[in-house]
């Protein structure tokens, strides 16, 4: 799973007001020159004026901190045209009636379309006898489309990388970690769920009118939502921020091998930072988390892209060198098009090799390694796939595929375009890698599983459990009804078993 980044909403105490530093202004391209707006602070106050500036920005529109001449267009919220007019006449400006003075519902309208729409009286709060009826540059009436109906399932819906809702799926990423931490898996999974239907809209939550018809969204995710909209933050994430118990189950969990309940343990015995952790003479390590501790830096520092394609290579040549026939697929965030992950995955697969020669290929590849001093870490699991066995009822199963999880050393020369090697005295990195083997007639599935995200996959088998008396995991598709096993040779042929439009890999970012 994506590792929540923190959310800097800012600080706890209501006033001064600040904005959150994810909506801190930076130069965005002006596409519609021909306007120039100005937000009213009136009545809007502080934080919602800065939220909009920033969204209005990020989608290409000019917006002026101060009120000046090249000001074509002012937006206020909760103020009639008089109250805005009164405003001007305050301020010593004479409102000139090329100067449009429009709701904040315009606004919005316009963020969500992308570009500016078509005002109309309902939005023009002084609607001037003069003035054509639309000076700016909208070909037609842009209106948003009525809220297509969006599916509770994420296998139904598309999320690419492109986040219109960052700042709420966030805090939603936070605050379902901090119910994980709490073993409410109830809350977790409703925070989880809320944050995944976020990142699929096409559009920006503005307002709480955006978030009527959009399943997942209990009172509780409603409640964050409005806080966000109102001031920028949640107080709610301020709070989980800020707990001991949160920072420090996020700070022991980040170690390779430490799950919960090693966590759990350590906060309850009073330890707060991984250095009284790790020289703390009374605890035992197991293998992983001795690994954890000293490759922690280059671990928790995540993997990019070019590091991804630099082992894609070292796992390839490896692989080759003992079954060449087999097929080696990057799977997991990367296949998603990410650019960081924490680990890379890969499936392999052979058409050829025999159940021998399959059930050895990772350990001759890890043995190579080992030759090359290339192997910090190494756990083999090995296979207990049967053939026959009916999918699994659970939605977050491991699969019953041979497995190896690793640690390589990466030596940067092997990074194309890496400069860190002259900054970097021991010129390699720690780089957590997953290897999984799998039989050849079971790729696609195995392929559907190991490419996530793990909130897509949950759905998938809900889905299919739900809606179609179908049971899915990495490993097969069985449909309940007729009482047999349905083959797949693609990813596409799993998706047309459960009758649910094919979504590619980089639409499975829920
Ligand atoms: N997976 C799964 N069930 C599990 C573990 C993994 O379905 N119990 C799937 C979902 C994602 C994929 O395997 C790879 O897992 P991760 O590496 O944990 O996720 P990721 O999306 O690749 O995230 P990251 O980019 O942080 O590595
Ligand atoms: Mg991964």
């Amino acid at each position: 799973m994506d590792p929540p980044q923190a959310v800097h909403l800012g600080p706890r105490k209501k006033r001064p007001r600040h904005t959150g530093t994810s909506m801190a202004s930076t130069p965005h391209d002006i596409r519609f020159r021909d306007l120039v707006l100005f937000i009213l602070e009136k009545k809007m106050g502080t934080t919602r004026r800065a939220f909009l500036m920033e969204l209005a920005r990020r989608k290409g529109f000019r917006v002026e901190n101060e009120l000046s001449d090249s000001v074509t267009h002012i937006v206020a919220e909760n103020n009639s045209g008089s109250d805005v007019l009164a405003w001007l006449q305050l301020q010593n400006i004479k409102a000139s009636s090329e100067l449009e003075l429009l709701d904040v519902s315009w606004l919005t309208e316009c963020l969500r379309a992308g570009k500016p729409v078509v005002m109309t009286g309902r939005h023009q709060l002084v609607v001037r006898r003069n003035s054509s009826s639309s000076p700016t540059p909208g070909p037609q009436d842009t209106l948003p489309p009525a809220v297509q109906k969006i599916s509770e399932y994420a296998c139904q819906r598309k999320t690419t990388l492109n986040n219109y809702n960052r700042v709420f799926t966030d805090a939603f990423d936070i605050l379902a970690e901090d119910s994980e931490f709490r073993e409410n898996e109830g809350s977790c999974l409703a925070f989880m769920r809320a944050a995944a239907v976020l990142k699929s809209l096409p559009f920006p939550i503005i307002s709480m009118r955006d978030t009527e018809g959009i399943p997942c969204l209990g009172d509780k995710v409603k409640c964050v939502i409005e806080g966000i909209i109102e001031d920028g933050e949640s107080s709610e994430v301020n709070t989980v921020l800020s707990d001991e118990r949160y920072k420090s189950f996020k700070l022991f969990t980040s170690v390779f091998g430490v799950g919960l309940k090693t966590a759990e343990k350590w906060f309850r015995m009073g330890f707060r930072t991984l250095s009284k952790v790790e020289s703390d003479k009374s605890l035992t390590f197991t293998r992983m988390q001795k690994a954890g501790f000293l490759y922690y830096e280059d671990l928790v520092s995540c993997v990019n892209r070019a590091e991804a394609e630099a082992i894609s290579v070292l796992v390839k040549e490896a692989v080759a060198a003992f079954l060449p026939d087999a097929s080696v697929t990057v799977t997991g965030g990367f296949r998603r098009g990410k650019m960081t992950g924490h680990d890379v995955d890969f499936l392999i697969s052979s058409p050829e090799a025999t159940e021998e020669e399959e059930q050895q290929l990772l350990h001759k590849v890890t043995d190579l390694w080992k030759q090359q001093g290339l192997l910090l870490y190494c756990d083999h699991i090995e296979s207990t796939f049967e053939k026959f066995k009916l999918p699994s009822r659970k939605v977050d199963a491991l699969d019953h595929f041979q497995k190896c999880f690793l640690i390589l050393k990466l030596h940067h020369q092997r990074v194309d375009g890496d400069r860190s090697s002259q900054q970097d005295g021991k010129g390699w990195k720690a780089i957590r890698v997953d290897l999984v083997m799998c039989p050849y007639e079971r790729r696609a599935f195995a392929l559907l599983g190991w490419t996530g995200s793990r909130q897509f996959e949950r759905d998938l088998r809900r889905y299919a459990t739900h809606e179609r008396k179908m049971m899915l995991d990495n490993h097969a598709l069985y449909d309940k009804t007729k009482r047999v096993f349905l083959e797949a040779e693609s990813e596409e042929d799993i998706f047309a078993h459960l009758g649910l439009e094919y979504i590619e890999p980089w639409e499975r970012n829920a």
